[in-house]
């Protein structure tokens, strides 16, 4: 377009034209006035991250019948999204660029013009009879040397008022970026209003067809069609957190992981720093919010869902946390399993796809208390004899961070906190025990890309249902898995001496009878005490092949109800059963092709040497 300004001038309240004025940061013009004329909106509104534009906001989607106003809870809406519409859609998920090896064997791989072109088209009017909203979004502490910011275009209140709550949006990101660059984030839920039609209560999409998650990683920008949900429209989380950050961290050389961070400070006053990865339905949010069970020993959460590292100077590598809020799974969560989250979501927080109970809260299944009638995710009445589940199993709740009883002090500390500790880990019932320590940084990096889970309770034992999810980024590294590996080895290189120590963990080992052994939650407090001491050269571990490993005395057990045999069982080493992986982990390095590094080779050689023939 010629002259974006003049274009925007004639679309746009003065007051809010001005501000794009006075800031004249030609990539940002040109990116508002292109996506108003390709989507055609009714209206156009840039947001300043006010609580009344989130108060206005919200109440046209009330009226709209598209939100319920939880009156149990202080300011507190509930949505049902369409039944459609429910998860991240990783089948429609794109990765574009120039070639498809850079994109590696894990994505999905579109040309970018052939891209574009699909969803120009797609594009084209789409937001008729809708505003056009602008949010500009710092992803970290505005100002932050780690930080970046984004503008998501979006014709969604829903996604506006989520937004708000995860990342840090208004004036001040406008003030930060000047003449600087951003991220370009275009979102349509792609659903047009005809003439006087309006949405009428139902949660508008487009069908799983017409939904596209694009990915440019060379141009660095985010195009989403067609899903108005979680992680396929609020494009700040794992579009650009993980995905077009995964590309830029590589090429800069620092790091955008699927890591909570938390501290743990002993009894002394000395605090350690965590970041761990752990694919999903393993109970990551709960570890971020962990209460210690251990005396004197206190956690703090500095994120649950993401990590962005950089090394300073002196080699020493920090974390900030680029989120503001938690956008966490409902079912399943009670003041048991994470009093914290509980607490997090009582108030200024958003429900999407819970039950609707009579007195005007939220329920959902494995949730606190019970729910003798109320309204499902679907809008169905609902009770306990129903026959299904009154909220869907991906029910979120989307919760202000600061609200966190145990949010750390410095969780917003522009520098970052200073990684100590590496975790990754997965949900297997056997073999992989409690805990166990990388013999160095390279047989860490073997552990995060070997991570696996098993898929669901239904198949446990079959052996087959594992799936590999390499540092819990397997949907979510944006260019080639084998070039991201030797990305971590390049960062051990450079972090030397400094660099995290590295644990894989696996809490969900089950005996005979099908029960966890190891208690969990809040009692794995135990075993990171004892990670740090491992920092702190002050707890011992002994050699085995699968890496250094506690003895029952080496951990903290005071008041742990378990026998010397269950001890034993997840404290050992099975090793026919590891040798039985490696021609499995073999397989999958081969699915990586010639871009695998020799390091990694060399690991499960040394492995297998190490295990024995
Ligand atoms: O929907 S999100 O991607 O934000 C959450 C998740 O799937 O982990
Ligand atoms: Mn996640």
């Amino acid at each position: 377009m010629e002259k974006p300004l003049e274009y925007l001038k004639g679309c746009m309240k003065p007051d809010q034209y001005e501000k794009l004025a006075a800031l004249n940061n030609s990539k940002l013009n040109e990116f508002i006035a292109d996506s108003v004329q390709l989507c055609t909106p009714d209206d156009v509104h840039l947001c300043d991250g006010s609580k009344n534009e989130y108060d206005t906001t919200m109440a046209a989607m009330v009226e709209e019948g598209l939100a319920t106003d939880l009156k149990a809870r202080e300011n507190c809406f509930h949505f049902r999204s369409d039944p459609s519409d429910v998860a991240r859609v990783e089948g429609r998920t794109y990765i574009a660029c120039e070639n498809e090896s850079d994109a590696g064997p894990t994505n999905n791989w579109i040309h970018p013009d052939e891209l574009k072109g699909t969803m120009r088209d797609l594009y084209n009017g789409c937001m008729k009879g809708r505003t056009l909203f602008v949010i500009p979004f710092s992803m970290g502490p505005i100002g932050s040397p780690i930080s970046k910011i984004g503008f998501e275009i979006t014709d969604s209140g829903y996604v506006v008022c989520n937004m708000h709550i995860m990342t840090r949006v208004g004036d001040e990101v406008l003030e930060t970026l000047g003449q600087g660059d951003f991220i370009p984030c275009l979102h349509s839920v792609g659903k047009p209003l005809a003439e006087g039609e309006s949405d009428n209560g139902q949660w508008p999409c487009a069908p799983v067809d017409k939904k596209y998650i694009s990915h440019f990683t060379e141009e660095q920008k985010i195009w989403s069609f067609g899903s108005g949900y979680g992680g396929n429209a609020l494009l700040g989380k794992k579009c650009l957190a993980l995905r077009i950050a995964s590309v830029m961290a590589k090429k800069e050389g620092w790091m955008a992981e699927h890591m909570l961070i938390l501290r743990l400070t002993n009894p002394e006053g000395k605090k350690f720093h965590i970041a761990a990865a752990f694919p999903s339905a393993c109970g990551k949010t709960n570890l971020a919010m962990l209460e210690s069970t251990v005396e004197g020993w206190k956690v703090e959460c500095v994120g649950d869902d993401i990590a962005w590292m950089k090394m300073e100077d002196n080699g020493q590598l920090r974390a900030i946390n680029p989120e503001s809020g938690f956008f966490g799974v409902a079912p399943g969560t009670n003041s048991k399993t994470n009093p914290m989250a509980v607490k997090s979501c009582e108030k200024n927080s958003i429900f999407t796809n819970c039950v609707v109970t009579d007195d005007g809260d939220v329920w959902w299944e494995d949730g606190d208390g019970e729910c003798k009638h109320g309204i499902d995710w679907k809008g169905r009445e609902w009770t306990p004899d129903s026959g299904e589940k009154g909220a869907h199993p991906n029910a979120r709740f989307t919760a202000p961070a600061a609200q966190c009883p145990t949010i750390c002090p410095d969780w917003e500390d522009p520098a970052g906190v200073p990684i100590d500790i590496f975790i990754f880990g997965g949900r297997r019932s056997e073999l992989v025990p409690l805990v166990t320590e990388a013999m160095d940084w390279d047989h860490g990096v073997y552990m995060g890309a070997t991570a696996a889970s098993e898929k669901t309770a239904a198949a446990l034992d079959s052996g087959v249902a594992i799936r590999r999810d390499p540092f819990a980024m397997l949907p979510f590294c944006a260019y080639h898995m084998a070039d991201y590996w030797q990305h971590w080895f390049d960062m051990g290189d450079k972090l030397g001496n400094k660099a995290p120590k590295i644990f894989y963990v696996n809490w969900f080992q089950k005996n005979e009878k099908g029960k966890f052994i190891w208690p969990g939650f809040g009692e794995n407090s135990r075993v990171l005490k004892w990670m740090c001491e491992r920092v702190d050269g002050k707890a011992g571990a002994y050699d085995t092949a699968i890496g250094k490993m506690p003895k029952k005395e080496d951990l903290d057990l005071d008041g742990i109800d378990l026998t010397d045999e269950e001890m034993d069982k997840i404290l050992s080493v099975d090793t026919e059963g590891w040798k039985k992986e490696l021609p499995i982990v073999r397989e999958f390095f081969e699915t990586m092709g010639d871009k695998l590094p020799d390091r990694m080779v060399a690991q499960v050689d040394r492995l297998e040497e190490r295990l024995g023939k």
